[in-house]
């Protein structure tokens, strides 16, 4: 109930911009581009992609298909859930469309010291009713540090929002970002934990991840590094986008894919 209360404002929050503002002469500065600052991705380059949606078909958050019937996402996604209320569209980069296939969700595991994405913990592990036919994304692991290096370029893909505010997208976006080192996101964020999270974007902004991109992926050296998870509006110079650190959380993760 929590999470309808929230999908809501953000789909109030659009009204307002989208139609609202304009009716009133309002001029809002919109980045103009994808994800923000990205372009357009072929789902078949990225068909571990999914999205989450309601039973109605709207896209809320985005996802990770890490095993046949096992899906990573943000626990802020499904905080307060029932796996009735959640639908996983894999296969389908146009929003538009019915390509692919639409599962039904039997399980949510919430990390269990979870309590809010600005703390830690901020991951959440799907069970779904069937095998998928897409490949699945590997999880980093403990092993997996050099791929946490400052400057290592990172993809980000997601349906969210193309500005701050602004509307969501209809076909799946992709960019790439750079990691940021602990200092700067320690220096941009009073919350940042270096064991629970990961930033990443560029000193001057322009490319980040936004509403509704929340769940989805931040991919390195073929991996999940990140789940997109906060931060301090989206794209803005010295406010890097801040991503649940996987390999954290990795042992957790793979006992969920194994149970
Ligand atoms: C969100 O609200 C959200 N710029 C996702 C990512 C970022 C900010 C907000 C990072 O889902």
């Amino acid at each position: 109930m929590a999470e309808t209360l929230h999908r809501l404002r953000r789909m109030v929050g659009a009204l307002v911009v989208a139609v609202l503002l304009p009716l009133m002469g309002a001029s809002v500065a919109m980045a103009d581009g994808q994800i923000v600052g990205g372009t357009r991705a072929s789902i078949s380059t990225y068909p571990w992609t999914v999205y989450l949606a309601t039973t109605s078909g709207f896209q809320y958050c985005g996802g990770t298909l890490v095993a046949p019937n096992k899906v990573v996402t943000a626990a802020h996604c499904t905080e307060g859930d029932s796996p009735s209320a959640v639908r996983v569209v894999a296969g389908r980069e146009d929003k538009q469309s019915s390509a692919g296939v639409v599962a039904n969700v039997t399980k949510i595991w919430i990390h269990p010291n979870y309590v809010d994405a600005t703390i830690g913990s901020d991951v959440s592990v799907l069970t779904l009713d069937r095998n998928l036919s897409y490949a699945t994304l590997p999880i980093a692991t403990s092993a997996d540090s050099a791929l946490y290096a400052a400057g290592t370029s990172a993809r980000i893909l997601g349906w969210g929002t193309t500005s701050s505010g602004g509307s969501a997208s209809r076909y799946l976006l992709t960019a790439t970002v750079p990691l940021t080192s602990n200092a700067t996101c320690s220096s941009a964020y009073d919350e940042y934990s270096s064991t629970a999270m990961v930033c990443a974007g560029y000193t001057q902004g322009g490319t980040d991840t936004c509403q509704g991109d929340s769940g989805g992926p931040l991919v390195a050296g073929g991996k999940l590094i990140g789940i997109t998870s906060w931060g301090n509006g989206c794209a803005l110079a010295g406010y890097p986008g801040v991503y649940t650190r996987v390999s954290t959380y990795s042992s957790l993760i793979t006992q969920q894919i194994n149970s």
